[in-house]
């Protein structure tokens, strides 16, 4: 049977102000025709559905859309919540999705989930572990708790309480931080390591389905995976490649994995450069960041950087001579103001903190007059 395995959808996340929501039904589209194209059999999210604990109500509108377009093509969607998710508002409803094939882990994350599927070959069983903490593993295994100080602790006596059959096909779906893997800047992670878990653990699992790192990659052996998040969900990810993952277990020991690149509505870039050369390229509506290297940039460098770049979600600006950042982002932009505020301080920016002497406030004013009537008149 071919799975596809997605993880970290993060829906509702919004990044610098900028709501991804359009973008992220515009990849959970391409996703349900990829399903289509590679003729999957199941699919699999390793957590992070949503963004937040309290998802939005467009952000659980646009899960339902998607779980239920696969419950309309027959497809068995196996679901765990995530780090960011809470179990419980996830597993909403988990008895009724299940009546249409959509099984989902619940509310007790000390707790494996197991389903059963069948193919050609026989039984594959889908274990579904939910995010899961050392607090929550010491609170449903009391006389153990002593032994559990860290999440590989957590993980180890999760797994123990839960025999696998190693003659049958296995899939496990967690969502975990897992020793060596590689890290960006949108996931939350704890310091120093703590959530460290051994890949060594999950040694009886013909694939495990990993999310909670976004960038896609192995843990030491190509059945250990995770998926990423289908979008870049930081700048730290410009130059990440988003794909699905693709297994297809045949026997037992026969397990063959690709992915298929995702491409976003928007791209994310990175671009530096100086306020002249930054207005003259050509202009895009992928989500960038740029960083204005001049010395003294114009005072309203941010908001004419967004004729060019509509999309354009941080800007920084940085002085080459020092090479440090010394004015904030697009973030602290000021409040829009009207047209001869915006002239006196571009004037003033471009002339050494000059103000316009009293016959140019007048001429502007008179100017602003005119269009005025012109606009009114037509
Ligand atoms: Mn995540």
């Amino acid at each position: 049977m071919r799975f596809l395995h997605l993880a970290d959808l993060h829906l509702g996340k919004i990044l610098h102000k900028q709501n991804l929501l359009e973008d992220q039904k515009f990849i959970l589209e391409q996703i349900l025709q990829i399903a289509a194209e590679q003729q999957i059999g199941a699919v699999l999210i390793a957590g992070d559905v949503y963004q937040r604990n309290a998802p939005s109500a467009e952000a659980m509108s646009v899960f339902s859309g998607f779980v239920t377009a696969l419950a309309a093509r027959h497809l068995p969607c196996y679901i765990i919540s995530g780090n960011h998710d809470s179990a419980e508002r996830v597993a909403y409803l988990a008895p009724l999705a299940q009546l249409s094939g959509i099984f989902i882990s619940g509310a007790d994350t000390a707790k494996i989930y197991t389903y059963e599927i069948q193919d050609a070959y026989g039984e594959i069983r889908l274990h579904l572990m939910p995010f899961t903490t050392p607090m929550q593993v010491r609170a449903a295994y009391p006389e153990q708790a002593e032994k559990i100080e860290n999440y590989n602790d957590a993980i180890r006596v999760v797994l123990q309480h839960h025999p696998v059959d190693p003659a049958k096909r296995n899939i496990l779906i967690a969502h975990q931080f897992l020793t060596g893997a590689q890290v960006c800047d949108s996931e939350e992670l704890a310091i120093g390591g703590l959530d460290n878990v051994s890949a060594a653990l999950f040694d009886d699992f013909d694939y495990v389905a990993l999310g909670h790192l976004h960038g896609p990659q192995q843990v030491t052996r190509p059945e250990i995976r995770y998926a990423g998040s289908p979008l870049k969900y930081s700048f730290s990810e410009a130059n990440q490649h988003k794909s699905v993952t693709i297994i297809e277990i045949r026997e037992k020991g026969n397990v063959q994995i690709e992915t298929v690149p995702l491409k976003p509505l928007h791209e994310m870039r990175i671009l530096s450069g100086s306020f002249r050369e930054l207005m003259e390229m050509p202009p895009s509506e992928d989500y960038v960041q740029l960083t204005v290297t001049d010395a003294a940039p114009p005072a309203n460098a941010a908001r004419a950087l967004h004729t060019v770049f509509p999309n354009c979600l941080q800007t920084l600006f940085s002085n080459e001579d020092s090479g440090e950042a010394f004015f904030g982002n697009s973030e602290t932009l000021p409040e829009k103001s009207d047209f001869l505020t915006l002239l006196t301080e571009f004037y003033a920016a471009q002339h050494d903190g000059a103000a316009l002497t009293d016959m140019q406030n007048q001429i502007v004013r008179e100017i602003l007059e005119a269009l005025d009537q012109k606009a009114g008149a037509q």
